[in-house]
């Protein structure tokens, strides 16, 4: 009777186990360009095929039992498919941009082991949640009022090469009287004039500190006359203005965007983040040179300061954020040699010392990772042999050495190195062959299966 009250309770337990799905919501962000899209394409490879990639003999995943990746349902799905046609084609190229976020769902199902061996599988429902990282560029806006806001900008514009790069369009927004009743038409000019100035920034200058984000990127559902405003170098944090005016419709927009874009996304989606992973190009600005590593350097601590929770911060006030692991990966380390990998990392840390210092005392734990989601390149002795992008032959190229550690001034000069296209033979139903990514996703799981 005992015996059999027993097995009772066993499969009761069992059934229990197996129906509690535990949630894991991992965030995956980078500014443009970090490898977001490839990032998030390898590691559903790499779960799909657990059982033959580095995978299958890392714990826990040697105790993984099955994979699915949730085609149906999910709210603005990853586009996969899309994804691995492109890697697939022949000759094969990289995902194409992407400008908003995007979701995936996995279900793992493990099985338990030790004390818990007899109670059925544990399932583990991952959530990646891929973001533009300019979107947390905006974070600081939400300190700001409109005022506060046009003096930062006409400080930055102040400075090269904003100054430069701004052109006459500088003189077109300080000739405005931001008491006089505003006209629509003009101010619509204005603002895709500084939209592309915004792109000029980044894509001439390489800055990334380009504000409004969501100028550049606005996402899904972002009704384009909510975003017809501009900062009015003439206003200072003490402009008021009657209704009509340019300070009163450039102010209310600003309050819309800050208030509903900016808080709104936070409150939805960042605040439910368990995990988070910050993929950074390091070897781009490495090689484009000081200015380009002064802004990234500037930017990424902007975006660091959405991770940084000690007990006074208005952060945790209020969003009560969740996350306790970040890791901070310097992807597409494949296009340097082996052992050079890992001081790309050490330059990258070197740029965010104290910011790093500021989210690991908030109490997130921080681990840096020498990433590469696809090796495009192969090495062979001192050398790496690659496909560039835009041909189909191949190249045997020997980069330029990356430095120990990055001086105080970024001074550098880095390792000059091609555009590289994806190996070939690229495969749905094979492992691509990756750096450490496994390593990645154990640290991502530990604690949790
Ligand atoms: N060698 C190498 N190059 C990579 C790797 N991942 C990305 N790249 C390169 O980086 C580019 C950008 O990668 P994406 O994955 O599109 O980056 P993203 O962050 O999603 O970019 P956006 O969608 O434009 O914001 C690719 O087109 C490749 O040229 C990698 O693992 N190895
Ligand atoms: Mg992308």
């Amino acid at each position: 009777m005992a015996a059999k009250a027993s097995r009772w309770l066993q499969r009761l337990q069992k059934n229990a186990a197996e129906l509690t799905v535990h949630p894991l919501r991992i965030g995956v962000t980078g500014l443009s360009r970090a490898g977001k899209t490839t990032f998030v394409t390898s590691l559903i490879n790499q779960l799909e095929n657990y059982q033959r990639g580095l995978l299958a003999r890392r714990a826990p995943f040697d105790r993984l039992v099955s994979v699915r990746w949730q085609r149906e349902g999910v709210e603005r799905p990853f586009p996969y498919l899309e994804a691995l046609q492109a890697l697939q084609a022949d000759p094969p190229h990289w995902p194409r941009s992407t400008a908003d976020m995007s979701r995936v769902v996995i279900d793992l199902q493990f099985r338990q082991s030790g004390l818990r061996a007899g109670l059925g599988n544990r399932h583990v429902r991952l959530e990646i949640i891929d973001y533009p990282g300019e979107w947390l560029l905006d974070l600081p806006l939400l300190q700001l009022d409109y005022g506060q806001w046009c003096e930062q900008i006409s400080a930055w514009l102040a400075e090269s090469p904003r100054r430069e790069l701004a052109g006459d369009l500088l003189e077109q927004l300080q000739a405005i009287d931001p008491l006089q009743p505003c006209d629509p038409q003009q101010l619509h000019v204005l603002q895709q004039q500084w939209v592309a100035f915004l792109h000029r920034c980044r894509n001439e200058a390489g800055l990334v500190r380009n504000q409004p984000g969501r100028f550049l990127l606005p996402g899904e559902g972002v009704a384009a006359d909510m975003l017809d405003f501009i900062p009015l170098p003439t206003v200072n944090r003490h402009t008021h203005a009657e209704e009509g005016s340019w300070w009163q419709q450039c102010q209310a927009r600003f309050c819309f965007y800050r208030d509903f874009l900016v808080r709104g996304f936070y409150q939805q989606h960042f605040s439910r983040l368990d995990r988070q992973l910050l993929l950074v190009d390091m070897l781009a600005p490495l090689d484009a040179g000081q200015p380009a590593l002064h802004d990234l350097k500037q930017a990424l601590e902007a975006v660091l300061g959405s991770f940084r929770y000690a007990s006074d911060s208005w952060l945790r006030r209020w969003f009560n954020p969740q996350i306790s692991r970040l890791a901070l990966c310097a992807t597409k380390v494949d296009q340097v040699a082996p052992a050079q990998q890992r001081a790309v990392l050490r330059c990258l840390e070197d740029l965010l010392t104290d910011s790093l210092a500021e989210v690991r005392h908030g109490g997130v734990q921080v681990q840096g990772f020498p990433l590469a989601a696809i090796r495009a390149a192969r090495s062979e002795g001192d050398t790496l042999v690659a496909g560039l992008a835009g041909t189909s032959g191949f190249v045997r190229y020997q980069p330029g050495s990356v430095p120990e550690h990055l001086p105080l001034d970024l001074a550098v000069s880095g390792p000059g190195l091609p555009e590289l296209r994806p190996p070939p033979g690229l495969h749905r139903n094979e492992p691509f062959a990756h750096y450490r990514m496994d390593d990645l996703l154990v640290w991502m799981l530990e604690g949790r299966v």
